[in-house]
């Protein structure tokens, strides 16, 4: 479309917004005009007239908020759209039993953004500690300052300079987080000074907000100060993400997000494994879905590829292989057989063979040697980030998901994609230091979301789910093991055998599940 027609576009979805009883304001306009050329005017504007009309938003201004809203909403059922409706640009030959892999024509493009495999530093002592801390503050402030709601904010210790009443603005780090009846009071801090901060129970949206702020991580608290240093909250500001367009692919190549194969668990399921990797073999599959496999160029693997050893009590009655090495050994026998003109990328989790605690180094040659022997296969560290043909993704195993389950009542396994929303907003992928996930003492702090993905995809959990969050496409990709006596005894009912396939010129999700698929 060219300027004149978008700006043709643009004025008669504002006409329609007027002609319905709104207004619309500077900012919303601007957002509208710069993703004109990725969604249908007339959807966006009957999508917000929609929300309006329901009476969730007691708006008469179409603000930018709103607008994001409507269109996370449209692209989330895009992104579900059948396979079907993609373009046939694909060169596959099928129906004879011949496949003619279109990704095996094109030459993979990747780069990889970050990496802690070889920067691994820390020593563990004190000052190290403090450094880490003071690194994730640098971070995160840098990005929350670049919000224009925080400008003119200051420190802790100016704010307790401050006479009782006035309004103040404050930057610090959460250490103590309490529920009195209720109120909720946390403690602000930056290295200098700490202050209490009360959030009151006549606000109830902001007692929600408080109820999210996770400990350890950078918030600005706009109020004003009460008496005995106390600031008495109006507003809490999390860095968050801006609405994100995200990167696409020129060419109509495919990515799948899985994670968690337990590969030496007596509940691994091999017979899964296998028929994916003859899907992608195009061996098996109705038309449709070999020709998705066809154009399948990168599988991205977010950790846990083998059981491991000694990560619990009895888990020696769980083992099938009970060695490490042949563990890998196994795992080698069956990723050898995917074609090789597919790049496989892989993180290690808490089970494999690398230090557990977080940034992790990639899965250990020593350990792996089979692993390493793969030329189409790439070990990295845990997290990592990468672009594969111009999309920007961000892998991370996701063991602080946990954390984020205990500590946000609303979350849970089956919507496990709010946790990484979560993670987002806070900008940081562990945030709470302590509890079930370790955290080593880095001088840099490699959690902290500075570069703004276009997909983030994380595994552990064993279950599946997706959503888009401000235009980032969130994965929770599920397993290849069944349920464990473990889960069974916790209630987790792990998703296995399924995977999301990503087409990255459209962005667009297709989901396979190998347990039904027609042989
Ligand atoms: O974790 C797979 C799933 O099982 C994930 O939902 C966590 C849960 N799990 C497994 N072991 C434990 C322990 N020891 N405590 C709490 N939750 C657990 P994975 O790491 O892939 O085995
Ligand atoms: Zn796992
Ligand atoms: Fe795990």
């Amino acid at each position: 479309m060219d300027k004149n027609s978008f700006e043709e576009e643009l004025k008669k979805s504002v006409e329609k917004i007027f002609e319905a009883g709104y207004q619309i304001d500077g900012e919303a306009l601007n957002f509208l005009r710069s993703i004109l050329d990725s969604v249908n005017p007339e959807t966006i504007v009957k999508t917000i007239l929609e929300m309006l009309n329901k009476g969730s938003h007691r708006k008469i201004f179409v603000d930018k908020e709103l607008v994001e809203e409507a269109l996370t909403k449209i692209q989330n059922v895009q992104k579900v759209e059948d396979s079907s409706t993609l373009k046939p640009e694909i060169m596959v030959e099928y129906g004879k039993g011949v496949f003619h892999p279109y990704a095996k024509e094109v030459e993979s493009k990747i780069e990889v953004l970050r990496d802690p495999t070889n920067r691994i530093a820390s020593g563990g002592s004190l000052e190290d500690f403090s450094s880490y801390f003071k690194d994730r503050f640098k971070r995160l402030v840098k990005i929350l300052s670049q919000r224009l709601d925080v400008k003119g904010y200051i420190n802790v210790k100016d704010a307790l300079k401050e006479r009782s009443g006035a309004k103040v603005k404050v930057v610090g780090m959460v250490s103590e987080k309490v529920f009195r009846g209720k109120k909720i009071f946390f403690t602000i801090e930056d290295f200098e000074a700490a202050a209490p901060v009360i959030v009151q129970q006549t606000k109830p949206e902001l007692i929600k907000k408080a109820q999210e702020i996770f400990l350890d991580q950078v918030v600005c608290v706009v109020g004003f100060k009460g008496a005995n240093d106390l600031i008495i909250a109006e507003d809490l500001i999390f860095p968050d993400v801006p609405y994100h367009k995200p990167n696409r692919s020129k060419e109509p190549l495919n990515l799948i997000l899985t994670s968690d194969f337990h590969v030496g668990s007596k509940v691994f399921e091999e017979k899964l494994v296998n028929r994916f990797i003859d899907w992608l073999k195009g061996k098996i599959g109705k038309e449709k879905d070999r020709e998705i496999a066809g154009k399948v160029k990168y599988i991205i693997i977010a950790g846990d590829l083998v059981d491991g050893v000694g990560l619990y009590p009895q888990q020696e009655d769980e083992l099938e292989i009970k060695d490490i090495y042949k563990q890998y050994k196994f795992a080698a026998k069956i990723f050898e057989q995917i074609p090789d003109y597919i790049e496989v990328l892989i993180i290690p989790g808490n089970h494999d063979a690398t230090r557990k605690t977080l940034p992790q180094p990639a899965i250990q040659k020593r350990f792996a040697e089979p692993i390493y022997q793969i030329p189409n296969l790439t070990l990295l560290g845990n997290p990592s980030q990468v672009k594969v043909h111009g999309v920007n993704i961000l892998i991370h195993h996701g063991r602080s998901l946990e954390d984020v389950l205990t500590s946000l009542p609303n979350v849970n396994h089956q919507n496990i994609v709010e946790a990484m929303a979560q993670l987002l907003k806070v900008r940081h992928l562990s945030p709470i230091y302590g509890q079930k996930t370790p955290i080593a003492p880095e001088p840099r702090d490699w959690m902290v979301v500075e570069n703004i993905p276009d997909i983030y995809h994380t595994g552990h959990l064993h279950v599946f789910g997706y959503t888009n969050y401000k235009g980032i496409w969130l994965v929770n990709s599920g397993c290849w093991q069944k349920q464990t006596s473990y889960q069974k005894k916790m209630g987790i009912t792990p998703v296995f055998g399924v995977i999301p396939v990503i087409n990255l010129q459209t962005l667009t999700q297709t989901t396979i599940d190998f347990k039904n698929m027609s042989l």
